[in-house]
């Protein structure tokens, strides 16, 4: 459980959580307690999640929707339930939420029911130079499908937004902003309430890639007023296979259905078929019952500590992340230098070892980081890089992983035969 003592208002880089809660934590890699450093990726699942899939499979398991017997009524109510954990959770009402597999998922769904329908030649679709690929190529099919043109708005040499160029970038053609609320790559908290109100002002729709967000910060999607905002269960403590797309209810109404099968329909005939009411309109056929239902018991283990809380916890660990990786000469850190302006997130390379054999090395002493390009290429050649390491924080990261991620970094190093001149 929660540990009640560190888990109030004032979050110290010590512990949030008890870590005994992650059953994976107590794992040893290559003889070495595991470090969990990618948290960006995945996260871990506390034991009261695994049990939650556990339980449903032997107590409940049955069809949502459609069967009249006790166990179908059963699942059917915590399948609705954890909807409604989920839009109290995220600030929206219940019909607005749509479940899907992950974020990518959910941004696909608007750019198919919603883009091909509403995009023509001459029209234009923004994001940023900073998105991952989940909200950016969706965006390029889509346009390939309707001829519209893609643009990107640029960042600056500090890895943030140039939102002084919003104004050449957004226009009157611009029918479509898709802007990351959080980078992946450098951790950059984007001003979001402006772009959505710069992008009302011209008519264009917005939809925000949330999937860094809302696992480490209070996200309210009403008082956002975003029209689509998506997010993945499992990068915050949840199971995989269950994406959220949050929508505003007039434009899913008027959108035409993603997929096409059972549970989406209100009539079929042989000739014709009319659609069912929101949120199932957008959920064809069995969803993935379990995993939705355990998602709502990883809500529960959030709001216990309180988002706010996770959030300063994670922004002093990436500010003692970010001094620490400024002892090492060698290190390149990427993004903004302080923690208004960025979290949870640290990317970084090495001059003299490839991030990917920093990522091994680091493993050697059961530390896990992710070496790549992070699914952000265009955003990697902006940074004048092929792949950088990254390291990544959640709430059971602690700044003694930070202390071994430096003391691996100097093993690294060492081990290839570099020397650092200043230890
Ligand atoms: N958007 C952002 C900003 C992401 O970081 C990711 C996944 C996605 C979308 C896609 O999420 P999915 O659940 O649909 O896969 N990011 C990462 C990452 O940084 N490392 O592995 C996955």
């Amino acid at each position: 459980m929660i540990n009640p003592a560190s888990a109030g208002p004032k979050a110290t880089v010590g512990r949030l959580v008890d870590r005994n809660d992650f059953p994976i934590l107590s794992r040893t890699i290559n003889n070495h307690p595991l470090v969990y450093l990618d948290s960006a990726a995945t996260t871990q699942k506390p034991t009261a999640v695994i049990d939650a899939i556990a339980n449903y499979y032997r107590t409940t398991n049955a069809n949502v929707h459609r069967g009249l017997h006790r166990l179908a009524e059963e699942a059917t109510t915590a399948y609705e339930a954890s909807r409604r954990t989920v839009a109290r959770f995220i600030g929206t009402n219940d019909d607005q939420v749509i479940f899907t597999r992950n974020t990518t998922e959910a941004i696909n769904l608007v750019a198919y029911a919603y883009g091909r329908e509403q995009l023509k030649p001459g029209d234009e679709i923004l994001f940023t130079e900073m998105e991952h690929h989940s909200n950016l190529v969706p965006w390029l099919i889509l346009s390939k499908r309707t001829g519209a043109t893609c643009r990107a708005l640029p960042i600056d040499d500090s890895g943030n937004l140039r939102l002084d160029d919003l104004g050449k970038h957004l226009t009157a053609r611009t029918k479509i902003v898709a802007v990351t609320h959080k980078s992946n790559v450098l951790g950059t908290l984007n001003d979001i309430q402006t772009i959505i109100q710069r992008a009302k002002e011209v008519g264009a729709v917005t939809v925000i890639d949330g999937a860094q967000a809302v696992p480490h910060l209070p996200v309210h999607c009403n008082d956002l007023g975003a029209d689509f905002y998506a997010f993945s269960g499992h990068k915050m403590l949840g199971p995989t296979g269950v994406g959220v797309l949050v929508g505003k209810r007039d434009l899913l109404c008027e959108m035409e259905p993603f997929l096409g099968g059972g549970e989406m329909i209100r009539e079929v005939t042989l000739t014709h078929a009319t659609w069912n009411d929101l949120p199932w309109k957008f959920e064809a056929g069995t969803p993935n019952i379990a995993d939705v239902i355990a998602f709502a018991t990883a809500i529960a283990y959030l709001q216990q500590i309180g988002m706010e809380t996770i959030y300063r916890h994670e922004c002093e660990l990436t500010a003692y992340a970010l001094e620490r990786l400024t002892e090492m000469p060698s290190i390149t850190v990427f993004g903004p230098r302080s923690v208004d302006q960025r979290s949870g997130v640290v990317s970084f390379v090495d001059r003299d070892v490839h991030p990917h054999d920093l990522s091994q090395l680091l493993d050697q002493k059961g530390i896990a980081i992710r070496a790549g390009h992070h699914c952000a290429q265009p955003l990697m050649r902006r940074l004048g890089q092929v792949a950088t390491a990254r390291a990544s924080f959640y709430i059971y990261n602690e700044k003694q992983d930070v202390d071994a991620l430096i003391d691996g970094l100097r093993y690294a190093r060492s081990y290839l035969g570099f020397r650092d001149e200043a230890c």
